[in-house]
C-alpha cells in the first residue's frame, strides 16, 4: 500500500488517495487542488469533473507550515476531527460534516465548503452577514456551556480533559499570544517597522500591561473551564449571507471560555480598522463601521444572554442554582473575553503571525494609525477588563482609542 506510511501529500498524491480510500471511484476524473492559506496544515480539494462532487483532505505535517522551527505533533489532527465531530452534535449546522480519519497520514476526509468565503475576505470586501452574531453566539454556547463542569457530569469531564491535552499547540499560543507580543523574549516578534520604536515604548515598556497579561497567561495554563475551540479568529470561519461554518479546532483543549468569545470580538475590530483605513465613501465606511459595531456588541450581549438561558435550562450542579450564581459566572467570562480581546489585538500586530485586515492597508499613515488604534485598545482590554461587562464596553473602548489616536496625530 502507498499510504502505509507517513509523508507529505502533493495534489497528485491527493488523488490516488481519494480514490484508494474509497471516497471517489477509480474512474472518477479527479482535479486537485492544495488550497490551504493557514499557518500550520495542508488542505486539499478534490472534485470530480464528471459528478462536479468534491471533497476536502486535510493533512497535518510534522512541523507548521509558516516555519520548521515550530515541532507539532501530528495528533493534533486527531484533536480536529473529533472535535468538528463532537461540534456537529452540540452545533448542528455550524460546522462541516466530518468523514473519515486516518492515524498514518494525519489526514481527514470532510465537505467541501468552498460555495462560502473565508469570514476575513467576506468582511475585508465589506461584506455584511445579517446571521453571523446569533449563528456564532449559539455556536459558542451549545460548544462552551455544554462541556464545562456545570452541565456534564464532572467524572465525564475530566477523562475529556485529559483525551484533549495538548500540550504542543498550547505551548504555541502561549508563546505567540501571551508572552512574546509583551516582550519579544525569542526575538521573533515582526512588527511593522516604522512602528517598531512606537511598540517598544508604549508596549515593552509597560510594567503595568506585563503583570495583567502574566494573570491572564496563568489563567489560560491552568483554568480547565470548557473544551474551547482554541483558535477561533475569522481565517477559522466560513460564511455568506446565510450560513456560518466554523472549521480548524486543532487548538482545542479545556481552557477558560473568555478565549473563543474574545478571539472573535478582536477579529471584528481587525474587520473595523481595516474598513475605517481602506472605505473612501464615507457613507459607506460609516454604515458599516456601525454594523460591525453592532455585530461587536451583539456578540458579547447575545454570547452572554443565551449562555444564562441554557445556564437556567441546564445546570446539574445543585449549587449552580443560588440567585446570582449564573449572573457572576458570566460576568467573569465577558471580563476574560475582554482580556482576550486585548491580546489577539496586540499579538496580530507585534508578533510573527500577523492578520491580512490590518498587513493589507497599503497607505502606510493608515496603517500605522490602525496598528496604534488597536494596541490603544488592546492595553484598555487587558489593564481594564474588570469595567468591560457588555457589548457596548467593548465598542466605546474601540471608539476612544480611535479618537486618542487621532488626537495624538494631530499632536505630532
Ligand atoms: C505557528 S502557528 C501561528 C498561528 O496560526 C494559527 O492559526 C494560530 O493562530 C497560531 O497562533
Ligand atoms: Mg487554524
Amino acid at each position: 500500500m502507498r499510504f502505509d506510511r507517513f509523508f507529505v501529500l502533493q495534489p497528485d498524491d491527493a488523488i490516488a488517495y481519494a480514490k484508494e480510500r474509497g471516497f471517489f471511484p477509480v474512474d472518477a476524473e479527479l482535479e486537485s487542488e492544495e488550497i490551504g492559506d493557514g499557518n500550520i496544515n495542508y488542505v486539499f480539494r478534490l472534485r470530480d469533473r464528471r459528478s462536479g462532487r468534491s471533497l476536502i483532505i486535510k493533512q497535518g505535517g510534522e512541523t507548521a507550515r509558516i516555519s520548521d522551527a515550530f515541532r507539532i505533533t501530528p495528533d493534533r489532527v486527531r484533536i480536529e476531527y473529533e472535535m468538528l465531530k463532537r461540534y456537529n452534535e452540540l452545533a448542528p449546522g455550524l460546522v462541516p460534516e466530518v468523514y473519515a480519519y486516518d492515524e498514518v497520514m494525519h489526514a481527514f476526509a470532510m465537505e467541501d465548503l468552498s460555495r462560502l468565503s473565508i469570514m476575513r475576505r467576506a468582511l475585508m470586501e465589506h461584506r455584511k452577514l445579517p446571521h453571523f452574531v446569533e449563528h456564532i453566539t449559539t455556536f459558542l454556547v451549545q460548544t462552551l456551556f455544554y462541556t464545562t463542569d456545570i452541565a456534564m457530569d464532572p467524572k465525564e469531564k475530566k477523562a475529556l480533559v485529559q483525551r484533549y491535552i495538548n500540550p504542543d499547540l498550547c505551548e504555541i499560543t502561549e508563546d505567540l499570544v501571551y508572552t512574546e507580543p509583551f516582550t519579544d523574549a525569542k526575538r521573533r516578534n515582526d512588527p511593522y517597522p516604522p512602528n517598531r520604536e512606537w511598540i517598544e515604548r508604549m508596549i515593552y515598556g509597560d510594567g503595568e500591561l506585563r503583570r495583567e497579561v502574566a494573570k491572564l497567561k496563568w489563567q489560560f495554563m491552568t483554568e480547565a473551564q470548557a473544551l474551547i475551540h482554541g483558535d477561533l479568529h475569522t481565517g477559522s470561519i466560513f460564511v455568506d449571507e446565510r450560513e456560518t461554518k466554523v472549521i480548524d479546532p486543532e487548538f482545542a483543549f479545556f481552557g477558560p471560555i473568555g478565549y473563543d468569545v474574545g478571539n472573535v470580538v478582536a477579529n471584528l475590530m481587525f474587520a473595523w480598522a481595516n474598513a475605517e483605513a481602506t472605505m473612501e465613501d464615507e457613507a459607506a465606511r460609516l454604515d458599516y463601521l456601525h454594523w460591525l459595531e453592532q455585530a461587536i456588541a451583539g456578540v458579547v450581549d447575545r454570547f452572554r444572554a443565551k449562555f444564562l438561558a441554557a445556564w437556567h435550562q441546564d445546570a446539574r450542579d445543585p449549587l449552580a442554582r443560588g440567585i446570582g450564581v449564573a449572573e457572576d459566572y458570566v460576568d467573569r467570562v465577558i471580563v476574560d473575553s475582554a482580556g482576550v480581546t486585548g491580546l489577539e489585538l496586540a499579538r496580530r500586530i507585534i508578533g510573527l503571525a500577523h492578520v491580512k485586515d490590518i498587513t493589507s492597508i497599503s497607505d502606510p499613515e493608515k496603517r500605522l494609525k490602525a496598528e496604534r488604534t488597536l494596541l490603544r485598545a488592546a492595553k484598555v482590554f487587558i489593564i481594564d477588563r474588570y469595567r468591560h461587562l457588555d457589548g457596548s464596553a467593548f465598542v466605546v473602548t474601540l471608539k476612544t482609542a480611535h479618537r486618542e489616536e487621532e488626537k495624538a496625530e494631530k499632536r505630532m
